[in-house]
């Protein structure tokens, strides 16, 4: 591997948390007391939190210092119109509503913007994202490219919607039956992939011939906009915000979960450019989250989002921060581990099945991978597969997504190279036994958003 391609750090460490390593005869007893899911062992329990990278993010000293600046007044926050300017100056829509992270969002676009029935296609689908969409009767139809759905092709912009899906759908449907079109920037489940200008601006010519709208869910927006400078020609030598700004150009409105790209630990925002749904939001703000100017956040909060979403914008920034979570990818390619290709701009997404080609997918190959790399590492990841992708709401039947994977989540600004090594050097360690993992079954499925609080044993 070549060294020099991984830029240092781009900051210096003012502040540190102590991280504890456990004993492997205390995690065996820990993930079994968590039921072999992830996301119910304790922080304390966990040595490098590759959970997520949703609200781990370290702020800066500047943003910080914005926290004292707080007007925690219950209407029409000095916060509120910082985030507002600063809104409308890097994404150009006019209107904003806070909301106490991404899926609150999700929740009042969900509601003001489909009707029941309709259709609601999307370049694949999130798990909240989804279940909003389906709460309010819409239809989701995954219209993302074939490429996305197979780990093992490394090509640029796996994100991209297929055109010809989109139009078979409004042929076969009618323009009236979609609700909107919901293009993630990037993708998540398939591996943090991007979408590329140009396919931004071909979803806008086509919705634009039969009225359609279409809402971008902008939470990995700004790592998109660097695979775009770093991968598309043309943009070479655009900065950052100029290729956010047009990427939003083409859209309607947008989605936000502020816990990723504006760099802090809770918050979210919907935005659009049309006055009547933005009445309609307000309407319904005031009921789920607060008044519509803080939506949820505290002022505080507000002001951290607004300077976190310019420090996103900076070029050295956004560099290290892909580039750190290419190192990780990089080192188990070296080693023979399979992975989704490209490796995505948040996380590196172990491929279960390949991984643990003893296991079917109704052995849930990825819950048990995450649970047996924590045994080993104290490293926790998170399964992005069977058990993510839930139930048809119609069949009652599992979702079997061609996508089994666990995912390695990169906090932005809080591990080092070394603790990228130390992890690569765990999942290798586990490849090389990989014949150990055992399948799981249920003792505990809830009904919605299973992964989250699932409990399962060993077969
Ligand atoms: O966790 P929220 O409610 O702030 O945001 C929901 C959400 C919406 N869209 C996308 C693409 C997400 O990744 C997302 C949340 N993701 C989480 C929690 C994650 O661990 O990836």
């Amino acid at each position: 591997m070549n060294y020099e391609l991984f830029p240092a750090e781009p900051f210096r460490i003012k502040a540190v948390e102590t991280v504890r390593m456990n004993t492997r005869e205390e995690r065996t007893e820990l993930i079994k007391e968590a039921g072999y899911n992830t996301f119910l062992l304790n922080s304390d329990d966990v040595y490098i939190d590759l959970l997520t990278d949703s609200g781990t993010n370290a702020m800066s000293d500047k943003q910080w210092a914005g926290m004292m600046i707080g007007d925690e007044a219950y209407a029409g926050s000095r916060n509120f119109f910082h985030l507002k300017e600063t809104v409308e100056e890097i994404f150009g829509f006019k209107y904003i509503v806070p909301t106490h992270q991404g899926r609150g969002a999700e929740n009042i676009l969900s509601q003001i913007a489909i009707k029941p029935g309709q259709y609601v296609p999307g370049n694949m689908y999130f798990t909240t994202t989804r279940y909003h969409q389906e709460r309010n009767g819409g239809n989701f139809v995954d219209i993302i490219c074939d490429e996305a759905h197979d780990a093992s092709l490394d090509i640029p912009f796996k994100g991209n919607i297929d055109l010809n899906k989109l139009q078979k759908l409004i042929d076969e449907k009618g323009a009236e039956n979609i609700a909107y079109v919901c293009l993630a920037v990037t993708v998540n489940l398939a591996g943090g992939q991007p979408v590329s200008m140009q396919n931004m601006r071909e979803v806008r010519e086509l919705t634009n011939k039969y009225g359609i709208k279409v809402f971008y869910d902008a939470t990995r927006c700004v790592e998109n906009a660097y695979f775009i400078k770093e991968q598309e020609a043309g943009f070479e030598n655009t900065s950052i915000q100029d290729i956010v700004h047009e990427m939003f150009s083409y859209a309607d409105g947008c989605t936000m979960s502020g816990k990723k790209d504006c760099i802090v630990n809770i918050g979210g925002f919907l935005c659009m450019n049309d006055e009547q749904l933005y009445n309609d939001a307000k309407e319904l703000v005031v009921v789920y989250e607060g008044m519509p100017s803080y939506g949820g956040m505290a002022g505080r909060d507000m002001e951290a989002m607004a300077i976190g979403l310019k420090e996103a914008m900076q070029f050295e920034y956004i560099e290290h921060r892909v580039k750190q979570v290419r190192y990780l990818g990089e080192r188990l390619l070296e080693a023979g581990i399979p992975i989704i290709e490209p490796i995505g701009g948040h996380a590196v997404f172990l491929d279960a099945r390949r991984f643990c080609p003893h296991l079917t997918q109704e052995q849930f190959p990825a819950q048990s991978l995450a649970a047996t790399l924590y045994l080993y590492s104290g490293v926790r990841s998170m399964e992005r597969g069977i058990v993510s992708a839930g139930r048809d709401k119609v069949t009652g039947k599992n979702h079997a997504p061609k996508l089994e994977t666990v995912r390695l989540t990169i906090p932005r600004r809080v591990y080092t190279y070394r603790h990228m090594d130390y992890v690569a050097n765990a999942v290798i360690h586990l490849y090389e036994e990989r014949e150990k993992i055992k399948g799981l079954k249920f003792v505990y499925e809830p009904k919605q958003l299973r992964f989250f609080t699932a409990r399962f044993e060993e077969i």
